[in-house]
C-alpha cells in the first residue's frame, strides 16, 4: 500500500518541507549542545540521528489507524515524518536537553509524551516531543512538524534491538519472547539508573 503517487510534486514538495525541517531542528539542537559545552563544560547530546519516514512506512500507519493512504491524510495525521532522535548519556541530560527546547525561541511544541516516567507495556523507554518548525521556501513559509526523541544509549540499545526484532516476526512476537523483552526492558532502566548515581559520585570528584 503506497501514498498515491510518489512523483507528483505536491508529494516532492511535501518531502522538501520535511526533510528541511529536519535540517533546522538538527542545525537548533546543535547549537544548544554547542553551547551547553561552552557553558557548563557539558555535552548532554553524545548524538543525533534524523530520519524522514518512507512513503511505505507513512501508508502502513495511516492504514493502521484506519486512514486511506494519502498524501492529505499523511500531512493530517502523521506527526512524525520528520523525525530527529537525540542520544544522551544520563536520564537527567533527556530532562534538560528537552526543558531547553521547551524553552527555546523557533520550536513550537505541539505534544510531549514522557515514556520514560510512564514506560509502555513492553518497557519502551523515550522522552517525545512533537514540535513544529517555521520553513520558508522562496515563494511560501510553512509550518512543518517534527517528532523528536529522546533517549540514552541504553534505552536506544534496547529500542533498536526491540524493533529489529519486531520486524523479523512481522510485527507479532511471540508472547514468552515479548515477556523477556520486557524483562530486558527493566534491566536497561535499573543500568541507567546506576550509571546516573555513579555520574553523580564521581562528579564529587570534581575540582
Ligand atoms: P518507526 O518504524 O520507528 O517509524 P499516537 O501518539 O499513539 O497516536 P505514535 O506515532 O505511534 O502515535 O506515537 P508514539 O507512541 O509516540 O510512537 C512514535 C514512535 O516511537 C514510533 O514510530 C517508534 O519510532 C517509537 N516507538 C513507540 N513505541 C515503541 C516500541 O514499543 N518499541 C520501539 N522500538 N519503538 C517504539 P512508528 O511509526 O511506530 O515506527
Amino acid at each position: 500500500m503506497r501514498i498515491e503517487n510518489m512523483n507528483t510534486r505536491e508529494y516532492r514538495v511535501a518531502m522538501v518541507l520535511y526533510s528541511s525541517a529536519l535540517k533546522i531542528v538538527t542545525a537548533k539542537l546543535e547549537v544548544i549542545n554547542e553551547e551547553l559545552h561552552l557553558r557548563k563544560k557539558n555535552t548532554p547530546i553524545e548524538y543525533m540521528k534524523s530520519r524522514l519516514k518512507t512513503a511505505d512506512s507513512i501508508s502502513a500507519k495511516l492504514v493502521r489507524r484506519g486512514h486511506a493512504p494519502t498524501l492529505t491524510n499523511a500531512k493530517k495525521y502523521i506527526d512524525d515524518i520528520a523525525g530527529v532522535r537525540i542520544i544522551c548519556s544520563f536520564t537527567d541530560d533527556i530532562y534538560e536537553v528537552a526543558q531547553i527546547i521547551e524553552n527555546s525561541l523557533g520550536f513550537d511544541i505541539i505534544t510531549i509524551k514522557d515514556y520514560i516516567k510512564n514506560p509502555k507495556p513492553n518497557g519502551y523507554r523515550s522522552y517525545h516531543m512533537i514540535v513544529e518548525v517555521p520553513v520558508r521556501l522562496t515563494d511560501c513559509v510553512e509550518k512543518v512538524r517534527a517528532e523528536i526523541q529522546i533517549r540514552t544509549i541504553a534505552m536506544d540499545f534496547w529500542a533498536s534491538l526491540e524493533h529489529k526484532m519486531r520486524y523479523k516476526f512481522y510485527k507479532e512476537i511471540p508472547d514468552e519472547l515479548k515477556a523477556e523483552l520486557t524483562d530486558c526492558a527493566g534491566i536497561v532502566a535499573s543500568l541507567d539508573e546506576k550509571m546516573l548515581t555513579l555520574n553523580k559520585e564521581i562528579d564529587k570528584y570534581k575540582v
